[in-house]
């Protein structure tokens, strides 16, 4: 076993890990940026190095400063979780070659394979893995899309080669729009991912998205965990992901299983890692009944980390992932055959994100935890690395909490997890919450018959301002449009405890009224966050600075210097947390300067376009 193991990584996930770590006896060095010194994972960690500036490209995506930060600190191991290094073949290459250290992970051939689409369909076309008809080979032309289309039959799907979660997939859903899209995809692929090779699928209109948990050793045992379905997405984001899935017969739970087990086995994959499958829905399927044997499914793509939802399949298997990683890359071997693996009851697990549900899921810009109190109790886990009074950092994602619960059948798990959504008491930021709480009375979640395209498709019309209203938490700017701030009082009467909210209307008041009419407390004077261009309002003589409002990569330029732009046209598109945003003049003029390139990551506030 290891003696010292660092962790590539923040928040909860680095948190998590070094759990795992104290668990085996091992000590855990954190990495921080300098947006992080306060943070959670340092806190926890036995030691804790400063590997650079906030901006993730010049600290947790450095290679060498993280390798450098490992070998100061004597740690014989890295383990990368998720996002940031975690899937980056290169980075794994190059821990695998450095004297000393193992890297806690697939290897870097076997992450390379997985990397490349049509290496990994043709390997699981070998281990008898039923993929999406389609292409193995790249595609050139507009045409080729067109024969497809004919042979195959219209949607078609444009994937790029270095693809994969929701990044670089275009639908073709007629002959015309071919040579369009494929040119889209192209180049989304040359944007991300260096590559503008593509290949094509058939299109399924109604997929559910179930992945298997995969965990083998270097000395060729190959274990599935059970299935997640975490179908319940929004703009290719999970929101509540649950296992076993409602919507398998047992059969079909087997096949899928299987399939994947076989998978991992043909490419001489190990460590941990998730096979993920599109199973396609009956749409005329009613809640209780369940998919059957005979149901297409298809592998989609496999994830060579540990995944944010690992946790739903801990709970169901009692199983310690991130702990057998660890052994795993420490060169152990599986104690457990694929008979032991027994799936336990219903889990789900409810990401808090730090967002607001009303305002398209804008994360929030700042503010600080005044309380935070999450709930407990039988069936519930929190897997979190903040306590109250934490600043929030907006350098990364929005994501500060996983609240995971456990019962004994999905029904139990349902009216615990709303148990546990209402107990949870947060101040100071803004979160999803009261969106989950929606969904637990959500008709298509709760019987399960949602799809992948379920939140995207009905999100308008589902009542997330009456929950917020009900359960929001307080924020110090009040519910954005509204400038109200809420405080909450205890008072007793005759002995009887009563909780009181006061609404006190601040900034309104204090703009009709002359100056030193005073009125509301100060309440904060709120940053609007909010979906639009994000530049404040002051003109300067050579034009407006459009700043980023979030990290991300800058996917589509629009516009060059001189150009004549009119208000809300799309100066350009900003990729950000898997989302395309649009940033949007907010009046007409000239361009007089672009700061950026396609393709170029920017932080938020980086300034991106001037507008005069
Ligand atoms: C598909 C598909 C339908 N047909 N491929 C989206 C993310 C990327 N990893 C693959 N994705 C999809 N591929 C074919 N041939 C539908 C999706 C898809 C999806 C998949 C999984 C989870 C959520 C999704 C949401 C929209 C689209």
């Amino acid at each position: 076993m290891f003696d010292k193991v660092l962790v590539a990584n923040r928040g909860e996930i680095a948190v998590r890990v070094m759990r795992a770590c104290e668990d085996l006896g091992v000590d855990t060095v954190a990495v921080y940026s300098e947006a992080d010194k306060h943070a959670g994972h340092v806190r926890y960690a036995d030691e804790a190095y400063n590997i650079g500036p906030a901006r993730a490209a010049d600290s947790y995506l450095d290679h060498e400063a993280v390798i450098e930060a490992a070998q100061k600190a004597g740690a014989d191991a890295i383990h990368p979780g998720y996002g940031f290094l975690a899937e980056n073949a290169e980075f794994a290459e190059k821990v695998e070659d450095a004297e000393g250290v193992t890297w806690v992970g697939p290897s870097s051939e076997s992450m390379e394979q997985a990397g490349e689409k049509t290496k990994a369909r043709t390997i699981m076309n070998a281990a008898d893995v039923p993929i999406v008809p389609g292409t193995t080979d790249p595609v050139d032309t507009a045409d080729e899309v067109k024969e497809f289309g004919e042979e195959h039959g219209y949607p078609v799907a444009i994937k790029a080669e270095g693809g994969g979660g929701g990044r670089g997939m275009k639908v073709v859903r007629d002959p015309e729009e071919a040579e369009d899209q494929l040119d889209a995809a192209k180049r989304e692929g040359e944007a991300y991912f260096d590559n503008d090779s593509v290949y094509l699928e058939r299109y399924l209109e109604n997929p559910r998205h179930v992945e298997v948990q995969i965990l083998a050793d270097e000395h060729g045992n190959v274990r599935h965990l059970g299935e997640r379905d975490c179908s319940l997405q929004r703009r290719h984001q999970k929101v509540i992901e649950e296992g076993p899935s409602a919507a398998l017969s047992d059969d079909l739970r087997e096949e899928i299983g299987e399939a994947a087990r076989r998978g991992a086995d043909e490419a001489d994959y190990y460590n941990a890692g998730t096979f993920e499958f599109l199973v396609e829905e009956d749409p005329d399927r009613e809640p209780g009944e369940l998919l059957g044997p005979e149901t297409n499914f298809y592998f989609l793509e496999v994830n060579t980390r540990i995944q944010v939802e690992h946790t739903v399949t801990e709970e169901l298997t009692g199983i310690d992932i991130v702990k057998w990683q660890i052994r795993v890359a420490a060169g152990e071997e599986l104690t457990f055959s694929q008979d032991d693996v027994d799936l336990e009851g219903h889990a789900m697990e409810f990401r808090i994100n730090a967002e607001d549900a009303t305002d398209e899921f804008a994360p929030a810009q700042g503010g600080s935890l005044e309380t935070y109190d999450p709930p407990g109790g039988i069936g519930v886990r929190m897997d979190d690395a903040l306590r109250q009074g934490d600043d929030l950092v907006t350098d990364y994602d929005s994501m500060i909490a996983k609240l995971i619960v456990h019962g004994e059948d999905r029904e139990e798990c349902i009216a615990r997890s709303k148990r546990a959504l209402e107990e949870y008491d947060i101040d100071g930021i803004v979160t999803v919450i009261p969106f989950h709480l929606m969904m637990l009375e959500n008709d298509a979640f709760v019987g399960s018959t949602h799809t992948t395209k379920y939140l995207d498709e009905t999100l308008e019309e589902l009542p997330t301002e009456e929950y917020q209203q009900e359960y929001g938490s307080e924020t110090a700017a009040g519910d954005d449009d509204e400038e109200t701030v809420t405080r909450e009082f205890t008072i007793e009467v005759n002995g009887k405890r009563f909780e009181v909210d006061l609404e006190e209307s601040a900034l309104p008041q204090q703009a009709q009224r002359p100056a030193g009419g005073g009125g509301g407390g100060g309440g904060g004077g709120g940053s609007s966050g909010g979906g639009g261009g994000g530049a404040s309002p002051s003109v300067s003589a050579e034009g407006e600075v459009v700043n980023a409002e979030m990290q991300g990569t800058i996917l589509e330029l629009n516009v060059a210097e001189g150009d004549e732009v009119g208000s809300g046209d799309v100066l350009l598109v900003l990729e950000a947390m898997k989302m395309e945003n649009d940033v949007v003049a907010e009046f007409g003029g000239t361009v007089t300067e672009v700061a950026v390139e396609e393709g170029q990551s920017v932080d938020q506030g980086d300034p991106l376009v001037v507008l005069d």
